[in-house]
């Protein structure tokens, strides 16, 4: 990149990557809010680790790190810019990871958005890890970054909803685990379609925090809602659809149908494939898959329209994008990372891409 080149500027998930935010790993802590909450968004098996003070294993972290560190190398050698957050004791400070950074942040032409978190426990992620990298990109002059609004008063995001069984659905008119009191989201529920940008409505992310991106976005950008079939952990729109180029995106069928997808403009003319795959519940995974869901598999990062990073066990996915559409899968372990929360996709923030 020249002098002169945008520090933000991406518009979509599949253009060339010229420069890129990595999470990090060390003191990452299972996250913990209301019950009702954890309940809506994690596996049944591992609901109990999810309290105050309880770090991840640290063969765990250790190994995640390993592997952050191991895709921020690929990422350079492939000519892409990587920027890494601070180090945070995450643990100490009742925080949750460095390592998820495609939460907490979303690019959308010149424009940087970070999320209202719904979450307590991820409120101050951005002042804590992400300073230094908000300096650098600030001293590009076109640049806009939205940082998220105070919370004046006290936090209402959980008035009203949830309650003691840990059922979100089964609560009052709410039906999700946040209200929508004030705008909440974790940018994860974002996708990027040119100057459409696709949303759903999850546990973490309400109308008004879809609301608040359409007025923060640049003109001409629109947020539209995408349908999605709501089961009891939805969280993120990541595990649910993946374009691989302009016109190719494979979803998770019951994750969302081909029908509401085809509702929008963007993909009418679009090759819409659903993943052929049914999870199998595996017995006492290792690493434990506390915060992600067998959709991961959806959750790559794209280097351009044919180089996709896919997480190296999953060989029947990437010999079916590589035979049926052409892709070059790039294959690296990744296994820590998607059990504290997510793979290539959730890990990283692409700040430039270009055409
Ligand atoms: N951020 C992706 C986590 C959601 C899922 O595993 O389905």
């Amino acid at each position: 990149m020249s002098a002169n080149s945008p520090l933000i500027s991406a518009d979509d998930e599949w253009s060339p990557l010229k420069a890129v935010i990595v999470g990090r790993a060390e003191h990452s802590a299972f996250p913990s809010e209301p019950f009702h909450a954890m309940a809506a968004t994690m596996r049944k098996e591992h609901l109990a680790e999810f309290r105050p003070g309880n770090p991840f294993p640290p063969e765990v972290l250790e190994k995640a790190q390993q592997e952050l560190d191991n895709f921020a190398a690929v990422l350079e050698q492939n000519g892409v810019r990587v920027y890494r957050p601070k180090e945070v004791d995450w643990l100490k400070v009742g925080g949750f990871t460095g390592a998820m950074p495609r939460d907490t942040f979303m690019t959308v032409g010149n424009t940087l958005i970070e999320s209202p978190f719904p979450w307590r426990c991820r409120q101050k992620e951005v002042q804590l890890g992400y300073m230094d990298i908000l300096d650098l990109l600030s001293s590009d002059y076109c640049a806009r970054i939205c940082r998220a609004p105070t919370i004046v008063g006290r936090d209402t995001i959980y008035d009203g909803v949830g309650g003691t069984n840990g059922n979100s659905e089964t609560n009052g008119s709410h039906h999700w685990a946040i209200n929508n009191s004030r705008p909440a989201f974790e940018t994860a529920d974002f996708m990027r379609f040119g100057k459409t940008i696709i949303a759903q409505i999850s546990n973490v992310t309400n109308k008004k925090g879809i609301d608040y991106v359409q007025a923060m976005v640049p003109e001409g950008y629109t947020v539209e809602i995408l349908e999605t079939n709501e089961g009891f952990t939805t969280r993120h729109i990541d595990a649910t659809i993946l374009p691989l180029r302009k016109g190719l995106l494979v979803y998770s069928p019951p994750r969302v149908s081909e029908e509401s997808l085809r509702s929008h403009a963007v993909f009418q003319d679009w090759e819409l494939h659903p993943l052929p795959y049914t999870p199998q519940p595996e017995k006492n995974p290792w690493p434990p898959q506390y915060m992600c869901s067998p959709w991961l598999v959806l959750n790559g990062l794209s280097l351009d329209e044919k180089r996709i990073f896919v997480e190296e066990k999953n060989k029947e996915f990437a010999d079916w994008i590589r035979d049926r559409f052409g892709m070059e899968p790039i294959l690296l372990p990744f296994a820590h990372v998607n059990s504290i929360g997510g793979s290539f996709h959730c890990s990283t923030v692409d700040l430039v891409r270009s055409a």
